[in-house]
Protein backbone atom coordinates (compact mmCIF):
# COMPACT_ATOMS: atom_id res chain seq x y z
CA UNK A 1 0.00 0.00 0.00
CA UNK A 2 1.19 3.74 -0.34
CA UNK A 3 2.47 4.76 2.56
CA UNK A 4 2.56 8.12 5.17
CA UNK A 5 5.58 9.87 7.12
CA UNK A 6 4.00 11.24 10.32
CA UNK A 7 6.63 12.95 12.80
CA UNK A 8 6.07 13.43 16.90
CA UNK A 9 8.62 15.29 17.69
CA UNK A 10 8.67 15.14 21.55
CA UNK A 11 10.52 13.10 24.41
CA UNK A 12 7.42 13.64 26.93
CA UNK A 13 7.70 10.14 27.77
CA UNK A 14 11.13 9.49 28.21
CA UNK A 15 13.56 10.77 31.27
CA UNK A 16 16.31 11.88 28.62
CA UNK A 17 15.55 14.65 26.38
CA UNK A 18 16.51 14.93 22.84
CA UNK A 19 13.91 12.15 21.06
CA UNK A 20 11.77 15.32 20.05
CA UNK A 21 14.90 15.11 17.59
CA UNK A 22 14.21 11.82 16.09
CA UNK A 23 12.11 12.56 13.01
CA UNK A 24 14.57 15.25 11.62
CA UNK A 25 17.18 12.59 11.98
CA UNK A 26 15.39 9.70 9.88
CA UNK A 27 14.62 12.50 7.60
CA UNK A 28 17.77 13.61 7.03
CA UNK A 29 19.30 10.21 6.89
CA UNK A 30 17.38 9.77 3.74
CA UNK A 31 14.13 7.45 4.73
CA UNK A 32 11.57 9.40 2.29
CA UNK A 33 13.76 8.98 -0.71
CA UNK A 34 14.88 5.46 0.22
CA UNK A 35 11.10 4.54 0.46
CA UNK A 36 10.56 6.47 -2.85
CA UNK A 37 13.55 4.45 -4.47
CA UNK A 38 12.23 1.58 -3.53
CA UNK A 39 8.93 2.17 -6.03
CA UNK A 40 7.12 3.08 -3.02
CA UNK A 41 4.13 5.59 -3.20
CA UNK A 42 5.43 7.96 -0.07
CA UNK A 43 4.07 11.10 1.37
CA UNK A 44 5.42 13.08 4.24
CA UNK A 45 2.86 14.71 6.35
CA UNK A 46 5.21 16.55 8.32
CA UNK A 47 5.34 16.53 12.21
CA UNK A 48 1.77 16.58 14.27
CA UNK A 49 2.14 19.55 17.24
CA UNK A 50 1.63 19.03 20.63
CA UNK A 51 2.74 20.82 24.44
CA UNK A 52 6.40 21.34 24.57
CA UNK A 53 8.33 18.99 27.54
CA UNK A 54 8.15 20.91 30.85
CA UNK A 55 10.87 18.79 32.11
CA UNK A 56 9.44 17.69 35.49
CA UNK A 57 9.56 14.92 38.22
CA UNK A 58 6.86 12.84 38.12
CA UNK A 59 3.41 12.96 39.84
CA UNK A 60 1.68 10.25 41.08
CA UNK A 61 3.64 8.07 39.23
CA UNK A 62 3.59 9.29 36.02
CA UNK A 63 6.09 12.06 34.19
CA UNK A 64 4.07 14.52 32.47
CA UNK A 65 0.72 12.79 31.83
CA UNK A 66 -1.23 15.27 30.20
CA UNK A 67 1.74 16.11 27.79
CA UNK A 68 1.35 12.32 27.15
CA UNK A 69 -1.69 12.15 26.35
CA UNK A 70 -2.23 15.46 23.95
CA UNK A 71 0.33 14.00 22.24
CA UNK A 72 -0.93 10.57 21.67
CA UNK A 73 -4.05 12.02 20.91
CA UNK A 74 -2.51 13.50 18.10
CA UNK A 75 -0.90 10.73 16.84
CA UNK A 76 -3.96 8.48 16.98
CA UNK A 77 -5.83 11.38 14.58
CA UNK A 78 -2.62 11.33 12.25
CA UNK A 79 -2.40 7.79 11.74
CA UNK A 80 -6.60 7.11 12.18
CA UNK A 81 -6.91 9.36 8.74
CA UNK A 82 -4.19 7.23 6.99
CA UNK A 83 -5.04 4.02 7.79
CA UNK A 84 -8.93 5.33 6.82
CA UNK A 85 -7.54 6.81 3.55
CA UNK A 86 -5.94 3.07 2.92
CA UNK A 87 -2.71 3.94 3.55
CA UNK A 88 0.35 2.88 6.06
CA UNK A 89 1.46 5.14 8.29
CA UNK A 90 5.03 5.16 9.74
CA UNK A 91 5.45 7.34 12.80
CA UNK A 92 8.19 8.62 13.75
CA UNK A 93 8.83 9.18 17.02
CA UNK A 94 9.56 10.88 19.39
CA UNK A 95 9.71 8.52 22.70
CA UNK A 96 8.08 4.64 22.50
CA UNK A 97 5.03 6.40 24.76
CA UNK A 98 3.64 7.37 21.19
CA UNK A 99 2.91 3.84 20.42
CA UNK A 100 -0.23 4.15 22.86
CA UNK A 101 -1.75 6.34 20.07
CA UNK A 102 -0.65 4.51 16.91
CA UNK A 103 -1.75 1.43 18.01
CA UNK A 104 -4.89 2.72 19.61
CA UNK A 105 -5.55 3.71 15.55
CA UNK A 106 -5.01 0.43 14.63
CA UNK A 107 -6.78 -1.97 16.39
CA UNK A 108 -9.78 0.36 15.78
CA UNK A 109 -9.39 0.29 12.03
CA UNK A 110 -8.91 -3.94 12.29
CA UNK A 111 -11.84 -3.87 14.56
CA UNK A 112 -13.56 -2.51 11.55
CA UNK A 113 -12.27 -4.21 8.93
CA UNK A 114 -12.74 -7.72 10.91
CA UNK A 115 -8.86 -8.14 10.96
CA UNK A 116 -6.69 -9.79 12.95
CA UNK A 117 -3.66 -7.65 14.80
CA UNK A 118 -0.45 -9.27 15.32
CA UNK A 119 2.19 -6.56 17.24
CA UNK A 120 5.44 -7.31 16.93
CA UNK A 121 7.21 -4.94 19.61
CA UNK A 122 11.33 -4.95 19.00
CA UNK A 123 12.73 -3.70 22.04
CA UNK A 124 15.56 -3.61 24.78
CA UNK A 125 12.48 -3.40 27.08
CA UNK A 126 9.05 -4.97 27.78
CA UNK A 127 7.45 -1.41 28.37
CA UNK A 128 4.89 -2.99 30.30
CA UNK A 129 5.23 -0.85 33.87
CA UNK A 130 2.71 0.99 35.74
CA UNK A 131 2.75 4.04 38.12
CA UNK A 132 2.84 1.97 40.98
CA UNK A 133 5.89 0.02 39.70
CA UNK A 134 7.55 2.06 37.67
CA UNK A 135 11.54 2.96 38.63
CA UNK A 136 11.45 6.44 36.55
CA UNK A 137 7.59 7.18 36.45
CA UNK A 138 8.24 7.77 32.30
CA UNK A 139 5.45 6.66 30.37
CA UNK A 140 7.87 5.23 27.59
CA UNK A 141 7.86 2.07 30.23
CA UNK A 142 4.51 1.67 30.09
CA UNK A 143 2.37 1.73 26.12
CA UNK A 144 2.51 -2.04 26.37
CA UNK A 145 0.58 -1.99 29.59
CA UNK A 146 -1.50 0.95 28.47
CA UNK A 147 -2.44 -0.87 25.82
CA UNK A 148 -3.57 -4.25 27.62
CA UNK A 149 -6.19 -1.85 29.73
CA UNK A 150 -3.71 -1.49 32.89
CA UNK A 151 -3.15 2.55 33.53
CA UNK A 152 -4.29 6.13 33.55
CA UNK A 153 -7.42 6.22 31.85
CA UNK A 154 -6.68 8.72 29.73
CA UNK A 155 -4.56 6.45 27.90
CA UNK A 156 -6.17 3.02 28.68
CA UNK A 157 -9.21 4.84 26.75
CA UNK A 158 -7.67 7.31 24.41
CA UNK A 159 -9.65 5.21 21.58
CA UNK A 160 -12.06 4.63 23.03
CA UNK A 161 -12.41 0.98 23.66
CA UNK A 162 -10.85 -0.91 26.65
CA UNK A 163 -8.23 -2.84 26.03
CA UNK A 164 -7.05 -1.77 22.55
CA UNK A 165 -5.51 -4.88 22.12
CA UNK A 166 -4.77 -8.48 24.03
CA UNK A 167 -1.67 -9.48 25.73
CA UNK A 168 -1.90 -12.74 23.08
CA UNK A 169 -1.24 -10.34 20.32
CA UNK A 170 1.77 -8.93 20.82
CA UNK A 171 5.52 -10.59 20.13
CA UNK A 172 8.22 -8.62 22.19
CA UNK A 173 11.66 -9.55 20.39
CA UNK A 174 15.13 -8.34 21.63
CA UNK A 175 14.44 -8.31 25.37
CA UNK A 176 16.98 -7.69 27.75
CA UNK A 177 16.03 -5.20 30.07
CA UNK A 178 12.78 -5.50 32.68
CA UNK A 179 12.30 -4.10 36.06
CA UNK A 180 11.96 -6.29 38.98
CA UNK A 181 8.20 -5.90 39.67
CA UNK A 182 7.43 -5.56 35.61
CA UNK A 183 8.61 -9.25 35.40
CA UNK A 184 5.98 -10.34 37.79
CA UNK A 185 3.63 -8.78 35.21
CA UNK A 186 3.91 -9.57 32.08
CA UNK A 187 4.40 -13.46 33.57
CA UNK A 188 1.33 -13.01 34.81
CA UNK A 189 -0.25 -11.40 31.70
CA UNK A 190 1.37 -13.96 29.49
CA UNK A 191 3.32 -11.89 26.97
CA UNK A 192 5.12 -13.97 24.69
CA UNK A 193 8.68 -12.57 24.97
CA UNK A 194 11.55 -13.94 22.81
CA UNK A 195 14.72 -12.19 25.17
CA UNK A 196 18.01 -12.37 24.16
CA UNK A 197 18.65 -15.43 25.47
CA UNK A 198 16.36 -17.32 23.59
CA UNK A 199 17.31 -15.23 20.40
CA UNK A 200 20.95 -16.80 21.60
CA UNK A 201 20.11 -19.85 21.88
CA UNK A 202 17.78 -20.85 19.00
CA UNK A 203 19.24 -18.06 16.71
CA UNK A 204 17.01 -15.16 15.29
CA UNK A 205 15.60 -17.38 11.90
CA UNK A 206 13.60 -19.71 14.85
CA UNK A 207 12.52 -16.76 16.58
CA UNK A 208 11.14 -14.83 13.89
CA UNK A 209 9.02 -18.50 12.74
CA UNK A 210 7.66 -18.21 15.66
CA UNK A 211 6.89 -14.65 16.42
CA UNK A 212 5.06 -14.47 12.48
CA UNK A 213 3.55 -18.23 13.05
CA UNK A 214 -0.10 -17.48 12.34
CA UNK A 215 0.25 -14.15 10.56
CA UNK A 216 -2.39 -14.49 7.55
CA UNK A 217 -3.89 -12.65 4.56
CA UNK A 218 -6.70 -11.69 7.30
CA UNK A 219 -3.83 -10.47 9.87
CA UNK A 220 -2.58 -6.74 9.69
CA UNK A 221 1.36 -6.71 11.17
CA UNK A 222 2.16 -3.89 13.31
CA UNK A 223 6.15 -3.44 13.80
CA UNK A 224 7.26 -1.14 16.44
CA UNK A 225 10.88 -0.82 16.56
CA UNK A 226 12.13 0.94 19.39
CA UNK A 227 16.21 1.62 18.28
CA UNK A 228 17.60 0.15 21.46
CA UNK A 229 16.72 -2.97 20.07
CA UNK A 230 19.86 -3.14 18.38
CA UNK A 231 23.11 -3.28 20.47
CA UNK A 232 24.70 0.02 21.68
CA UNK A 233 27.60 0.01 19.56
CA UNK A 234 25.51 0.21 16.24
CA UNK A 235 23.16 1.97 17.59
CA UNK A 236 24.15 4.33 20.30
CA UNK A 237 21.85 7.44 19.69
CA UNK A 238 19.20 6.35 22.00
CA UNK A 239 18.31 7.13 25.83
CA UNK A 240 18.32 3.89 27.49
CA UNK A 241 20.76 1.59 26.02
CA UNK A 242 21.20 -1.74 27.15
CA UNK A 243 24.51 -3.95 26.35
CA UNK A 244 24.29 -7.19 24.50
CA UNK A 245 21.21 -6.24 21.69
CA UNK A 246 20.67 -7.14 17.82
CA UNK A 247 23.67 -7.13 15.95
CA UNK A 248 23.30 -5.72 12.50
CA UNK A 249 23.06 -9.31 10.35
CA UNK A 250 20.33 -10.16 13.28
CA UNK A 251 18.37 -6.64 12.52
CA UNK A 252 18.60 -7.49 9.23
CA UNK A 253 16.97 -10.89 8.84
CA UNK A 254 13.79 -9.78 11.48
CA UNK A 255 13.38 -7.54 8.53
CA UNK A 256 13.47 -9.36 5.92
CA UNK A 257 11.61 -12.22 7.37
CA UNK A 258 8.66 -9.34 8.15
CA UNK A 259 8.80 -8.12 4.63
CA UNK A 260 8.45 -11.57 3.29
CA UNK A 261 5.15 -12.34 5.36
CA UNK A 262 4.01 -9.08 3.14
CA UNK A 263 1.55 -8.70 6.14
CA UNK A 264 2.99 -4.99 7.60
CA UNK A 265 0.33 -2.43 7.70
CA UNK A 266 1.62 -0.20 9.86
CA UNK A 267 5.08 0.86 11.68
CA UNK A 268 6.81 3.13 14.21
CA UNK A 269 10.33 4.39 14.47
CA UNK A 270 11.12 5.42 18.07
CA UNK A 271 13.22 6.29 20.27
CA UNK A 272 16.22 8.11 18.00
CA UNK A 273 17.83 10.62 19.68
CA UNK A 274 20.55 12.27 17.49
CA UNK A 275 22.37 14.57 20.75
CA UNK A 276 23.22 10.69 21.81
CA UNK A 277 24.31 9.52 18.86
CA UNK A 278 27.81 9.46 16.27
CA UNK A 279 27.18 11.39 13.50
CA UNK A 280 23.50 10.53 12.82
CA UNK A 281 24.69 6.58 12.42
CA UNK A 282 21.49 5.55 14.47
CA UNK A 283 19.25 7.35 12.21
CA UNK A 284 20.88 6.09 8.91
CA UNK A 285 20.87 2.46 10.40
CA UNK A 286 17.19 2.64 11.36
CA UNK A 287 16.78 3.34 7.65
CA UNK A 288 18.69 0.32 6.37
CA UNK A 289 16.61 -1.61 8.01
CA UNK A 290 13.32 0.01 6.60
CA UNK A 291 14.77 -0.58 3.38
CA UNK A 292 14.83 -4.45 4.02
CA UNK A 293 11.69 -4.03 6.30
CA UNK A 294 10.09 -3.01 2.69
CA UNK A 295 11.79 -5.82 0.46
CA UNK A 296 14.97 -4.56 -0.46
CA UNK A 297 17.61 -8.05 -0.30
CA UNK A 298 20.77 -9.11 -1.78
CA UNK A 299 19.57 -11.23 -4.28
CA UNK A 300 15.74 -11.98 -5.54
CA UNK A 301 14.90 -15.18 -3.12
CA UNK A 302 11.85 -17.56 -3.50
C1 LIG B 1 12.50 1.42 32.28
C2 LIG B 1 13.11 1.88 30.96
N1 LIG B 1 11.97 0.08 32.16
C3 LIG B 1 11.43 2.38 32.74
N2 LIG B 1 12.18 1.75 29.92
C4 LIG B 1 12.42 2.09 28.63
O1 LIG B 1 11.77 3.53 33.02
O2 LIG B 1 10.28 2.00 32.82
N3 LIG B 1 11.60 1.77 27.70
N4 LIG B 1 13.48 2.74 28.28
O3 LIG B 1 11.80 1.93 26.37
MN1 LIG C 1 10.30 0.93 24.10
MN1 LIG D 1 13.40 0.38 24.85
MN1 LIG E 1 12.31 3.63 25.72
Amino acid sequence: PPVSIIGAPTDVGAGTRGTRMGPEALRVAGLVEALAARGIDVVDRGNVEGPRNPWQPPVDGYRHLDEVVAWNRAVLEASTRELDAGRMPIMLGGDHCLAVGSIAAVAAHCRKRGKKLRILWLDAHTDFNTSDITPSGNVHGMPVACLCGIGPDALTSLGGHVPEIEPAQVRQIGIRSVDQEEKRLVKQHGLDIYDMRYIDEVGMKQVMEEALAGVDADTHLHVSFDVDMLDPSIAPGTGTKVPGGVNYREGQLIMEMIADSGRMGSLDIVEVNPILDAGNATAELAVDLVESLFGKSTLMRD
